[in-house]
């Protein structure tokens, strides 16, 4: 049954009292709580009302964001394709490393599907996004193709840097990365809501990091400039329960981390709920590009595979537990439930077609990277595309002293 309510003091290691009082959560990770409110148009671009759950949201000094809010078929199948597409991706990338033809560090980010698809369907192109090494489903969703994500995976020519950056430094436009030092990224984060602000435009920045990182002063000192100037940031921990194998009671003496603002208001959110992640980050957006100053949200959300490529994820947490969330609480059966099953939305031939059509889709574009060749071994090649161009310094140092490179 997915209408089982997880709380997170579950999972927690039982440390010391405190650790597990400090993990209680409130907010439903219920992938399919939410409810309908209208009559269901026939029309695929219709506009009709849902309601989420009341335990989609818990608030700190903020006003509860509205439950109810307008959706259309065409939305909601969209929703649902691009999560299956997301995981079918990471799939993929699964295989391809333990075939060994991707090599280093790779984070899959299977189970957190609802976190970057609910995000992007709230925001617009112009809006911009950050994170952390978890973010090939980022960078899908901001427009990159599965071929130059997995290509670049694979160190091809067609992938989204070239080949040259690898699973945690995928950028495209409107997404700064992709960035391998835990917590760098929110800082980074702040300035571009910067940017935002002083160009005038009517944007947020959304900065994504983990709960690992979330005790980082660098963190903090975020937030300390980002509510000094009242900029556009929507800081956004990703609460997936676990930085790399110790679990958020064990690291973090307090893990509201959507209460870690001190001054600035918070949210918790649902984050296997695609769409009270959609109705947050909406919200988010209209509140930090209103003037109000940034937001916290946290996304309560669970990581099914390891830290890592290299990490079979089962040593400091049982199979039970990660069985117990893939079977009851999953983002992508969560949605399917609600659209097939409870709302009548599609068919069940429909369904069978998104995801057949998904999975052709990725298996061309996999195969496609694949036959992509290998960036040329030239040194040119290591020192083309790190500056934008026309901005490039006269020279640059290589790996030693006596290597310098000139523009
Ligand atoms: C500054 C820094 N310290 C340590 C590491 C090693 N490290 C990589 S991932 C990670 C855990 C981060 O966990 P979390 O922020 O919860 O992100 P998740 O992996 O759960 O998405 C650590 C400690 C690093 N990459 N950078
Ligand atoms: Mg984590």
């Amino acid at each position: 049954m997915l209408s089982r309510t997880f709380r997170a003091a579950r999972l927690a290691v039982p440390l010391r009292a405190s650790a597990l009082a400090n993990a209680h959560r409130t907010v439903t990770s219920d992938a399919a709580s939410s409810a309908i409110k209208d009559s269901i148009p026939q029309e695929d671009d219709k506009p009709f009302t849902i309601k989420l759950s009341d335990e989609s949201f818990e608030t700190y000094k903020l006003d509860t964001p509205p439950l109810e809010y307008e959706v259309t078929k065409a939305g909601l199948k969209k929703m649902y394709r691009d999560m299956v597409c997301v995981r079918r991706m990471e799939l993929a990338a699964d295989q391809l490393y333990k075939d060994k033809k991707i090599r280093g560090f790779c984070h899959l980010s299977t189970g957190q599907e609802a976190v970057a698809v609910g995000i992007e369907h709230a925001i617009t192109p112009d809006d911009q996004v950050i994170t952390a090494y978890r973010c090939h489903g980022f960078a899908y969703m901001r427009g990159g193709t599965i071929k130059s994500i997995i290509a670049e995976l694979l160190g091809r020519k067609d992938g989204i840097a070239y080949g040259k950056g690898g699973s945690m430094h995928m950028f495209t436009k409107g997404f700064f990365g992709g960035n391998g030092i835990v917590g760098a990224q929110v800082p980074v984060g702040a300035g571009i809501g910067f940017a935002m602000k002083y160009m005038e435009r009517p944007n947020t920045t959304i900065a994504l990091y983990g709960d690992g990182a979330s005790n980082q002063g660098q963190v903090f000192e975020a937030f300390n400039m980002a509510k000094l100037w009242d900029l556009p940031v929507v800081f956004a921990c990703e609460n997936n329960q676990y930085g790399m194998g110790t679990s958020a009671a064990r690291s973090s003496a307090m893990t509201e981390y959507y209460k870690r603002g001190q001054y600035i208001p918070g949210l918790r959110v649902n984050g296997m709920d695609v769409l009270a992640v959609k109705q947050a980050t909406a919200f988010a957006k209209e509140y930090t590009v209103s003037g109000k100053g940034p937001l916290v949200l946290e996304f309560v959300t669970y990581r099914y595979g390891g830290h890592s490529m290299s990490d079979p994820g089962t040593t400091y947490r049982t199979r039970e537990e990660v069985l117990f969330m893939r079977s009851t609480n999953d983002p992508i059966e969560g949605l399917k439930t609600k659209i097939l099953n409870d709302w009548g939305i599609v068919t069940e031939e429909e369904i069978k077609g998104i995801e057949r059509n998904c999975r052709e889709m990725v298996d061309e574009e996999v195969a496609q990277a694949e036959a992509s060749p290998e960036p040329d071994s030239t040194p040119y090649t290591l020192f083309k595309d790190i500056y934008v161009p026309g901005s490039e310094p006269a020279w640059m140092r290589g790996r030693t002293v006596e290597e310098t490179h000139y523009y």
